[in-house]
């Protein structure tokens, strides 16, 4: 039993309750404000006794729950928030597999001549997490990753939970489709059509029939459905930056032509960014000039960025302090570096047509493989890689 998952209670209301007392005991709905076509980015367990729940249109929360406190989210301060809470799982353990904002997987194997057993460790962390950040985690113990999840989201809120070999021969087949993680709204749908709707009815469904819902999923859900899961926790190693640089087939000093270059490298790395899920705080402009002296210069910012308009101003004002004069230049190139994940990455929250735009570009792209999506006045680069 040395899987944890620990999962931070309505996470983001849980921190408006706290640092605001009079919300307390209140359903407290965090997202888009009523009269707006955003949603609910969560709620207090309030606020879920009257069916209000995450991803909901805020215009159904209201209905349903017209005395709630609807809160824009701060999500600044939940980052900082959330990077207390992990500071002090990692000091448990270096083997840490990060979820989400609020919610991580730890391995503790080697951990408990140190710590102690997985139950003490659970124990102290929800201790150290309600005294030191005022907050409610739930954690679950189990042999393996899926086991520990879903032991932490049956304890919830304020919970902890072993799940035993006993659960998974008594327990885990009485439970529904949807508590498998990775079937979502549609897939439960299609399965209660035809008469599945615990995980024992899916155990005794031939496999052929589950194949025609499930498609290539349907060997790992079965596993998964008797409680197996290989999958290790594995520590994120993500990039250390991202780039993108272009030789250019003949060397050019003509600023149009410099600056459509610019931006059609920021949309590049835009685009793998956001792809990552990551947001930068460093970028880069780099030039090689025609002689190969190559040049590089930086700009840090306080808060992070993934926009490609963005980086293209950056990288712009960048440009504009370099004096390029009686030079020509090979090679151009953006690198953003200094990255954090973008855990904040809620774009329905916001009204914000132009926030959206670029998450719908990059939708389009990955829909529509050929298709040529960019600003007009870069058509004429499409060759860049
Ligand atoms: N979140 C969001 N939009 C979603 C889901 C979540 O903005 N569709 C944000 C708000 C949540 C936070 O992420 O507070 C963590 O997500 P969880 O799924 O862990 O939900 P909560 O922590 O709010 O509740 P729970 O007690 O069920 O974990
Ligand atoms: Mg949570």
């Amino acid at each position: 039993m040395d899987i944890l998952h620990c999962d931070l209670d309505a996470f983001y209301a849980s921190v408006e309750q706290r640092d605001n007392p009079d919300l307390r005991g209140k359903p407290v709905i965090i997202g888009a404000l009523p009269g707006s076509r955003g949603v609910v980015a969560t709620c207090s367990y309030e606020a879920r006794k009257y069916g209000v729940h995450s991803a909901m249109p805020v215009s159904t929360a209201f209905k349903l729950c017209p005395e709630g406190i609807f809160i824009k989210p701060n999500i600044p301060k939940y980052i900082a928030v959330s990077e207390k809470v992990f500071s002090i799982l990692e000091e448990y353990t270096p083997l840490i597999e990060k979820i989400s904002v609020d919610e991580a997987f730890l391995n503790v194997e080697g951990c408990h001549t140190l710590f102690g057993s997985s139950l003490e460790i659970a124990l102290e962390i929800k201790k150290r997490v309600k005294e030191e950040i005022g907050l409610t985690i739930s954690i679950g113990i189990a042999d393996n990753k899926f086991l520990a999840k879903l032991a932490s989201s049956l304890s919830k809120p304020d919970g902890l939970l072993m799940f035993t070999p006993d659960m998974v021969q008594k327990l885990l087949p009485t439970l529904p489709v949807q508590k498998i993680w990775g079937i979502g709204p549609n897939t439960v749908k299609s399965l209660n059509n035809i008469g599945i709707y615990t995980i024992e009815d899916l155990l005794k469904t031939e496999k052929n029939i589950l194949n025609r819902i499930l498609g290539s999923n349907t060997d790992f859900i079965l596993q998964l459905a008797e409680g197996k899961d290989t999958r290790p926790v594995e520590p994120y190693q993500g990039a250390k930056s991202v780039s993108q640089e272009i030789t250019l087939p003949i060397d050019i000093n003509n600023m149009e032509e410099i600056n459509k270059i610019l931006l059609r490298l920021s949309i590049k790395v835009g685009e793998r960014l956001r792809g990552e899920k990551l947001q930068a705080k460093t970028i880069t402009l780099k030039l090689r000039f025609s002689d190969f002296t190559t040049l590089n210069r930086s700009q840090t910012l306080d808060e992070p960025v993934d926009k490609n308009l963005v980086i293209f101003e950056i990288a712009h004002s960048l440009l504009k302090k370099i004096n390029i004069k009686g030079k020509k230049i090979r090679l151009i190139g953006i690198k953003t570096s200094n990255l954090v994940g973008n855990i904040a990455e809620q774009p329905n929250l916001f009204d914000f047509k132009a926030d959206n735009l670029d998450q719908t570009v990059d939708e389009l792209k990955a829909r529509f493989p050929s298709a040529k999506i960019m600003p007009a006045s870069l058509l004429k680069y499409d060759n860049i890689k």
